[in-house]
């Protein structure tokens, strides 16, 4: 039998059953993608939603425990290059990538405890690529985190490789290309991983992304940003649709509620730069599960969702039946985003009621900041003592944004680094060595406190007043403090008194306020590399991001021979095509040009030359 790990397979020409077959490990049944069918028990019904199998519930605390279901979902998925591409709101796009030739790429779905087993095939021209699913906890699985230039080399084209994760938590999610600004291109996706709720409900409407969507490539956009501002998107796509503000083709989505029923939507900010406010005309949302956490019922009238955060909400369909705005609003004058479409709307047809646009407007949105919600509280209860935090320069993170540097007038820092990672040599390939001599691009913080809460005070830019979503992986955070939105300063000693810890917000996005700052505190117990960057593309990009090595020795210890062989044979792969057979390098337009030594920024863009 071939190896469940022996990731890297070279992609005949074409994608053969061969190729495609992959083995179940052996004992375990192969189900299908196709195959949804969720196996909870029967106890999880529409009055019951808290409840999943013997055992496991909505108060089950799943970083300790998670249900044995020994079923392994696989996926395969094509990630191709497309040039003229018709999108769905009749523009023809110069260049898209796209996964399986969908965008958004196909929904992944399990149940809480599967395993996944998902085989990205890289068949785009030149680019490499990883997959990074987004919020999954990959613990003592550093290696599957898919962030090219951390956790393995990027996948050359015409190669692919295999991931592998146990779905510990349940919920929400979305996965993306970690490889530059790629995801902005479309290579992007939904993860819904089926559980418990903290509320009963009929009708599962299942994932919905919501993106701001741009007809210049990410690649133009990247270059664009690195010395412009950000452009406003030119419109955004609800699941993958909505129509043109310019030509007005394209249909809006158009989800369709069923009348007395109560309904659960599976929100995701997918944008590379917009945050939205949403609203459901004459609708309450009632806020169920923050990210991949569950927390106690919380309604609202609008929701503010920052790029990479997810919520889960329930909706009641108890008004009268006809059609209603679903609208995506832009905070104003808080630099959160702006597009040309200027109101992002879908539909919320009730079933029965007659077709047609919704007439009633809706309530513009009241919120004014790009704070995230404060005040949810999780299910799953964390607590801890905050009383003796000193903030000193061992806790503080620093982002600044550098305007001097003259190839690229924004130019991103944390604790005074811009983060360039090393395609052909990434920070875990150190680790696998017994190395911590990163270079300082890596931009490196080691983390060797073996189970402890580690708190970090973030600071924002002092004279930039934008927000950014920060975003861990390999942990869910607490949000013991931060600064106020509306009357933003710097931290200060006594802040600490602000903080808490009696089970604050607990996600792995959160914003930080415009020059103000975040407390966050997360567990030491997942060994390996784990970034934490800004969410805004076009800001990673340009650099803000830095790197937890979050105790090398245990890392090393845990990495199985398989995971390491499989690291080795990818990276000796992308170093023999990468940069000798990567035609971008002959490009010498001007400010793109490169040169063989450069090193670039895997999970942002090049390093002008
Ligand atoms: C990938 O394979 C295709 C088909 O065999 C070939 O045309 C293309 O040149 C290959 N790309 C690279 C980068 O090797
Ligand atoms: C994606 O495309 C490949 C190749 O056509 C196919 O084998 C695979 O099942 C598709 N994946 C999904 C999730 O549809
Ligand atoms: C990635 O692909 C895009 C589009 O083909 C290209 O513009 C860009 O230079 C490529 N980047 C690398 C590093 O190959
Ligand atoms: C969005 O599209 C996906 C894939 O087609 C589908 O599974 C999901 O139900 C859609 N979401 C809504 C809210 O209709
Ligand atoms: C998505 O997040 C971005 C950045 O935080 C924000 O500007 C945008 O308004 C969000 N979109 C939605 C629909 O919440
Ligand atoms: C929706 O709310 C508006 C006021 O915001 C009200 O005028 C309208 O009658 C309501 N429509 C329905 C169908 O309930
Ligand atoms: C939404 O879908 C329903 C049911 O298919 C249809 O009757 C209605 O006309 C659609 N509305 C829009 C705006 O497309
Ligand atoms: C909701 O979207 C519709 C369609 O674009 C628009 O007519 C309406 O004014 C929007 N409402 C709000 C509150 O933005
Ligand atoms: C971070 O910035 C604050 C003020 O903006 C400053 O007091 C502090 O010393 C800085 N910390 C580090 C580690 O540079
Ligand atoms: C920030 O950088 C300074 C100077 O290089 C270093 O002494 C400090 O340890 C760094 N902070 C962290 C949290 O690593
Ligand atoms: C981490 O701690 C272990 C055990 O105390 C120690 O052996 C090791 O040298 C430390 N590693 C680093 C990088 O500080
Ligand atoms: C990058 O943008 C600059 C202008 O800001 C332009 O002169 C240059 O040609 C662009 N480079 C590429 C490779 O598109
Ligand atoms: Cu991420």
């Amino acid at each position: 039998m071939r190896s469940f790990f022996s990731a890297l397979a070279v992609v005949p020409s074409l994608l053969g059953s061969v190729f495609l077959a992959q083995a179940a490990p052996s004992g375990q049944p192969d189900y299908a993608a196709a195959d949804l069918v969720s196996r909870a028990s029967t106890c999880n019904t529409a009055s019951n939603r808290a409840c999943w199998t013997t055992g496991f519930d909505i108060s089950t605390d799943y970083e300790v425990s998670t249900p044995t279901t020994g079923v392994t979902r696989h996926y395969t998925l094509v990630v191709t290059e497309e040039t003229n591409w018709l999108g769905p709101d009749g523009q023809v796009k110069e260049l898209v990538m796209l996964i399986n030739g969908t965008l958004p790429g196909p929904v992944i779905t399990a149940d809480w405890g599967d395993t996944l087993s998902i085989t990205v095939v890289n068949k785009l021209k030149t680019n490499g690529t990883s997959m990074h699913w987004h919020g999954m906890r990959q613990l003592n699985n550093n290696l599957q985190d898919g962030v090219n230039g951390i956790t393995e080399c990027p996948i050359p084209p015409n190669h692919s490789r295999v991931y592998t994760f146990l779905a510990t938590q349940y919920g929400t999610s979305w996965y993306h290309s970690h490889f530059s600004a790629q995801y902005g291109n479309g290579v992007v996706g939904s993860i819904q991983i089926n559980g418990p709720a903290s509320l009963p409900y009929d009708v599962d409407l299942g994932v919905f992304p919501v993106t701001d969507y741009y007809y210049h490539s990410a690649d133009y956009l990247v270059n664009y940003t690195k010395n412009n501002g950000p452009p406003p998107s030119d419109n955004v796509l609800f699941n993958g649709s909505n129509i043109s503000p310019l030509t007005g083709k394209g249909s809006y989505a158009n989800i369709t509620l069923t009348p007395g029923k109560r309904h659960r939507l599976r929100i995701i900010n997918i944008s590379v730069e917009n945050h939205f406010v949403f609203s459901l005309a004459n609708h309450t949302m009632t806020i169920i599960a923050a990210d991949l956490v569950p927390v106690n019922a919380q309604t609202v009238n609008e929701l503010f969702v920052g790029v990479g955060q997810r919520y889960d909400v329930t909706i009641d369909a108890s008004q009268a039946s006809g059609n209603y705005w679903f609208n995506a609003t832009f905070v104003t004058n808080a630099q959160c985003g702006s597009s040309v479409n200027t109101h992002p709307a879908a539909v919320f047809h009730y079933a029965g009621a007659p077709g047609g646009l919704p007439t009633n407007p809706g309530s513009v949105a009241t919120v004014t900041t790009c704070a995230d919600l404060s005040n949810l509280t999780p299910v799953v209860q964390r607590t801890i003592s905050t009383s003796g935090f000193v903030a000193d320069s061992s806790n503080e993170l620093n982002v600044t944004l550098d305007l001097t540097n003259p190839a690229q007038l924004f130019t991103w820092k944390v604790n005074g680094s811009q983060m360039i990672v090393d395609w052909e040599q990434p920070v875990d390939q150190y680790l696998m060595n017994g190395q911590t001599d990163f270079p300082p691009s890596d931009n490196t913080v080691v983390v060797n406190k073996t189970n402890q809460w580690i708190f970090w005070v973030i600071e924002n830019d002092p004279t930039i007043g934008i927000a950014h979503p920060m975003h861990l992986h390999g942990h869910d955070f607490l949000v013991l403090g931060r600064a106020d939105f509306n009357n933003p300063s710097a931290f200060k000693a006594s802040d600490v008194a602000s903080f808490n810890g009696n089970n604050p917000v607990r996600r792995d996005v959160t914003m930080l306020p415009p020059l103000g700052w975040v407390a966050i505190a997360y567990r030491a117990d997942n060994p390996g590399t784990w970034l934490m960057h800004c969410h805004i593309a076009w800001h990673v990009s340009g650099g803000l991001a830095v790197s937890f090595v979050e105790r090398p020795a245990d890392f090393k210890a845990g990495v199985s021979a398989a995971d390491k062989s499989a690291f080795d044979t990818q990276c000796a792969a992308w170093n023999s095509y990468y940069p000798s057979q990567d035609p971008n390098k002959q490009d010498d337009s001007g400010l793109r040009k490169r040169v063989p030594n450069s090193r670039f920024l895997g999970v942002g863009s090049f390093r002008e030359q």
